[in-house]
């Protein structure tokens, strides 16, 4: 019997407490937000719950038993991320306040001290501001030369000419999943020839560690950038995953406070990792939340979602490809192999933010606008977009819900 995507999200959408309101209209709430961030599960909101009103305590110096129980159980929450991620061991996990901070503590710390003037710092033309900025204020500040991988007219990256971009390339900073398009780098072919022209590889793994199984040892990347607040952890938390090698050699990004081995007026010895890179308190709860998200999604497992997703994204291009005829422009490459968890689209000429109102009077909650990714935009030609993104608690149902606004803003449009 073929497999439904309701299979999964039937199982699981009643551990998402916040997906059974309505809205203030009556409508039932449907949740295509999930790039933005996602929501979470009863478990990951009572672990927070738990930790404050059970052992809320600064961690790593008090000697009291509750104390002892919130580092313990932070330093459990690295254990579980560093096995989720297949990393070779905790101390390359570093926690952050999501991808962007971990992008930034590699563009200072590892950036100021080997990027040099003269150098190429090659990324892509989809990437998000987080993974471009950090990268444009590097090159500022070090005379390095920025260079892109063009991306094709359906945002997939070309790669025919990547051994001449790659020529005197010391970093290659790349998304592993497209926020704007969905579309997944094809890290297998980029990474082995990042790695023979001797570039250091930080990869953006913002989209792609919340919907697809990543394995860092096999990815065989230096740097791995993720927010747990995509991937149903609470916000206000990420991680960097480093190479040890790599981490050890570089300076501290923020300093203060449990980052520090020995402190004289005049200076300071370092913290071991991965204590080097987490100054002043940490955000203890949160990551005790995340260390719970990825015991969630691991029992569910990445390759189940990933085929859940799949499916979605199959059945939303089948439901929406009768409105191509009436004018609605979907990007990217449709193709269900290609893309994770994102379909973006104009339709017709009514703006993209318009689009967005109208599905939320219907209880549809979807993102419209640049994405942070205004120089594919540019390069697109599209002012803003209207994007719709997936998780497992989605099902086909959702994307009827999508398909019967979208025909209520046909009608409010007289398309
Ligand atoms: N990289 C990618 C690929 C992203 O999609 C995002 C967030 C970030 C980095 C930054 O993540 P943060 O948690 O540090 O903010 N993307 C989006 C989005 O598509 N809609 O809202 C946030």
């Amino acid at each position: 019997m073929l497999a439904h995507a309701t299979d999964l999200a039937s199982r699981v959408r009643s551990d998402f407490p916040i997906l059974a309101q309505t809205t203030s209209r009556g409508k039932p709430l449907i949740y295509l937000d999930s790039a933005a961030t996602s929501q979470k599960p009863r478990v990951v909101i009572d672990a927070l719950t738990t930790y404050y009103e059970q052992y809320n305590a600064n961690i790593h110096r008090g000697v009291y038993e509750i104390a002892a129980r919130a580092t313990d159980a932070y330093e459990d929450a690295r254990a579980k991320i560093a096995t989720f991620f297949n990393a070779k061991q905790s101390a390359e996990i570093i926690f952050t306040r999501n991808a962007t901070e971990s992008i930034n503590l590699v563009a200072y710390s590892w950036g100021m001290q080997n990027i040099k003037p003269g150098d190429v710092i090659l990324t892509s033309q989809v990437e998000h501001h987080s993974n471009l900025v950090p990268w444009q204020l590097l090159a500022a500040k070090t005379g390095a030369t920025l260079r892109f991988i063009p991306a094709d007219d359906r945002g997939v990256l070309v790669l025919d000419d990547l051994d001449n971009l790659l020529d005197g390339a010391k970093l290659v900073a790349i998304t592993h999943v497209s926020n704007t398009l969905g579309t997944i780098a094809p890290l297998d072919q980029i990474v082995p020839r990042a790695r023979a022209a001797g570039a250091t590889i930080l990869v953006d793994g913002a989209q792609a560690a919340p919907h697809l199984a990543v394995d860092l040892q096999a990815l065989d990347v230096d740097f791995y950038a993720v927010s747990g607040h995509k991937m149903l952890a609470p916000t206000g938390i990420g991680v960097l995953y480093g190479k040890r090698a790599l981490l050890e050699a570089m300076p501290p990004f923020l300093a203060g406070g449990d980052m520090i081995r020995h402190v004289e007026y005049e200076s300071a010895t370092f913290n071991k990792l991965p204590w080097k890179f987490e100054a002043g308190t940490s955000n203890v709860a949160d990551a005790i939340g995340y260390g719970v998200a990825v015991d969630y999604l691991s029992e569910i497992g990445m390759d189940a979602i990933r085929a859940h997703e799949r499916m979605l994204i199959s059945y939303a291009l089948d439901r929406l490809a009768p409105f191509e005829e009436r004018g609605l422009a979907l990007y990217g490459p449709k193709d269900p192999d290609l893309i994770s968890g994102v379909l973006s689209f104009n339709f017709a000429d009514i703006h993209a933010h318009d689009l967005a109102s109208i599905l939320d009077t219907e209880g549809v909650c979807i993102r419209a606008g640049h994405h942070c990714t205004m120089p594919l935009m540019e390069k697109m030609g599209w002012p803003a977009t209207a994007r719709a993104s997936f998780y497992l608690y989605n099902d086909e149902s959702d994307i009827d819900a999508l398909v019967a606004a979208l025909e209520k803003a046909a009608q409010v449009f007289k398309l």
